[in-house]
């Protein structure tokens, strides 16, 4: 199908990029879905809208149709019946390992039986390997040595050993967007112009107008070879060329030396980002300022992405049954499904991001989550995510603040929003990843000033920040979204005495126990009931109901004849209304 003016909004939401985009635009821009869904809305045509709306500009939408033109991939057969697999089944816990336990490896192993006893079945390490530490490990030096204030590979072949006495899986981040610049690559590629390294990068000689994740041009200057090389995070992280087979050839090659040492599987970084655009042509301003970064475009789903993820899994992961999960900013649900879909032999699941913010705000804002929307994403997600698909189901991460202090700027309830927040990760249809610290109830840090943030996205932000706004202005931006708050030592002190922690491992034996959360069948209830999140999850032999409040106030609970027995709660006991942020799980009889 060719789109163009003349084509209606229903047959563009009907394609799966068309799908995401417009979903992406609707919430970076606070209009609700529903409209996408007004039959008088959806049987319009692109010209009428634009007319309709002054505010969108022709250009933006010929960008729009351009890229679906050149990305027509219509939506994928869903598979008939789920099919059961170690990673649809474990609770994962992603190690941020720079501050988990002392910074090294030897720390993680000291804290396996911690985290056995939790209940986790799979932990992912975030990078461990050779870096300058840019980025903080994502800005990898050598693929194949362990970070010096990590330890020795030794000490990564014992933690790998221990885990998996243990019957823990062990997954490491594969970073293969980029590499430092200070990789032994990138370290001849700039030396001319015809060494085989030079075409392992992305180096022309003029640069378009796409900005970096961490703000400024996506570009640097080399004078000894007036050539411009592109990162597209930060000025030391410089990405690959994904379209040189030579290129490929060595990532694949280094992704089996570290099957052969027996890891279970990846975590992907940016994975969605590493075919670019042929041509590498200028990105929408206007869709640069609405999303915040210019040509994103033009690389988050780039033209040989499918062909590039298929080649990875068929010669490096298929042969050693491994795992692969990829992180995929601005990938939405129906393109998660071209993406992971099991017929598609690309990646097993993706991580999306469309949750992590409400509509019309992005994550430096000052605001609170409302989780209201969250309920209607995982409705949506769950209802329409396909048998063939499986769902990762995470608040939080390495990237982001602490959630229960983005649902509440006051600490009161923050006890019973992490422990609501659990009941739901660990009780609806999806493989939970729990983040390091969240199992304790962890929220954001009271940083003083500047001087406290660490991470480059943050101080990048903040200095682009002052051409506009007073120091204070700025530093309060960044104390919203610095990824500094989830980066902190993990205080251990009486950490098993909490009751955050305690609330985590019921939850976990109880999805143990019962198969019934990990492939048993979802019914949500109560679907129009603001503040009010209530669904099933049942087969053949168990039925259990699960019942939140969203909210800081008390809400009736809606009148039941159904006999439930009480399993768990993140109250004492039950009352008759349900509590701020009270969560209940109950067995039907
Ligand atoms: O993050 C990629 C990504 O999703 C970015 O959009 C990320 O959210 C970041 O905050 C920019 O806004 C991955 C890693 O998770 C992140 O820690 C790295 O900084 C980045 O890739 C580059 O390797």
């Amino acid at each position: 199908m060719k789109y163009d003016f003349n084509s209606r909004l229903k047959d563009i939401y009907a394609n799966p990029l068309g799908h995401d985009i417009i979903f992406r635009l609707l919430l970076q821009t606070g209009i609700s879905s529903s409209y996408i869904n007004n039959p008088f809305v959806k049987n319009l045509k692109v010209k009428t809208l634009v007319l309709l709306l002054k505010s969108i500009d022709k250009e933006f939408i010929q960008a729009f149709l351009d890229l679906l033109n050149r990305n027509n991939e219509q939506s994928v057969k869903d598979s008939s019946t789920v099919k059961k697999a170690w990673w649809k089944e474990a609770v994962f816990y992603q190690v941020y390992p720079l501050t988990f336990n002392g910074g090294t490896l030897k720390g993680i192993t000291e804290k396996l039986d911690y985290l056995q006893n939790l209940g986790v079945d799979a932990l992912w390490l975030s990078p461990i390997y050779d870096s300058p530490n840019d980025d903080n490990g994502y800005d990898i030096r050598d693929y194949q040595k362990i970070m010096k204030s990590m330890g020795t590979m030794k000490d990564f072949d014992k933690l790998l050993s221990e885990a998996h006495r243990r019957g823990l899986k062990l997954i490491i981040d594969l970073v293969v967007n980029h590499t430092s610049d200070e990789h032994k690559w990138f370290k001849q590629a700039i030396k001319n112009k015809t060494n085989k390294y030079h075409d392992y990068y992305i180096f022309r000689d003029k640069k378009n107008n796409w900005t970096s994740f961490f703000r400024g041009p996506a570009w640097n200057y080399y004078e000894n070879i007036n050539q411009y090389a592109m990162h597209l995070y930060s000025k030391k992280q410089m990405d690959l060329n994904w379209d040189n087979p030579d290129l490929r050839k060595e990532v694949i090659n280094m992704i089996k030396w570290w099957l052969e040492k027996g890891v279970d599987g990846f975590r992907m970084d940016t994975i969605n980002t590493i075919s670019k655009m042929d041509g590498l042509p200028d990105g929408n301003e206007k869709i640069g300022n609405l999303i915040g970064f210019t040509g994103m475009e033009h690389y988050f789903y780039g033209p040989h992405l499918h062909e590039y993820l298929k080649q990875v899994r068929k010669e490096a992961f298929e042969p050693y049954k491994a795992f692969c999960v990829g992180e995929t900013p601005g990938i939405g649900l129906e393109l998660s499904k071209l993406l992971t879909n099991e017929s598609r032999k690309e990646l097993d699941m993706i991580f999306s991001f469309d949750h992590l913010e409400t509509p019309g705000h992005k994550r430096y804002d000052n605001y609170e989550y409302d989780l209201n929307f969250l309920k209607k994403y995982y409705i949506d997600c769950i209802e329409n995510g396909g048998k063939g698909n499986r769902l990762t189901l995470f608040f939080e991460n390495h990237d982001n603040p602490r959630m229960p202090s983005k649902v509440s700027k006051d600490c009161t309830y923050s006890r019973y929003i992490s422990k609501l927040l659990a009941a739901m990760q660990l009780t609806l249809v999806g493989t939970p990843f729990i983040y390091q610290g969240q199992e304790l109830g962890e929220t954001n840090k009271k940083f003083k000033s500047i001087k406290d943030i660490k991470d480059v996205e943050g101080i990048n932000l903040y200095n682009e920040l002052l051409k506009t706004k007073t120091p204070k202005e700025a530093f309060d931006v960044i104390l919203c979204g610095t990824r500094d708050h989830a980066r902190q030592p993990i205080n251990w002190k009486d950490a098993e005495k909490n009751e955050v922690h305690e609330f985590f491992v019921k939850l976990i034996r109880l999805r143990k126990k019962s198969r019934v959360f990990v492939y048993g069948d979802f019914r949500a209830v109560h679907k129009k009931s603001k503040n009010l999140f209530t669904y099933y999850r049942s087969n053949e032999n168990e039925k259990f109901y699960i019942e939140c409040n969203l909210c800081n106030k008390i809400i009736s609970r809606p009148n039941s004849h159904e006999k439930r027995s009480l399993i768990l709660s993140n109250y004492e006991q039950i009352d008759k209304q349900l509590r701020p942020y009270e969560a209940n799980i109950y067995k039907v009889q």
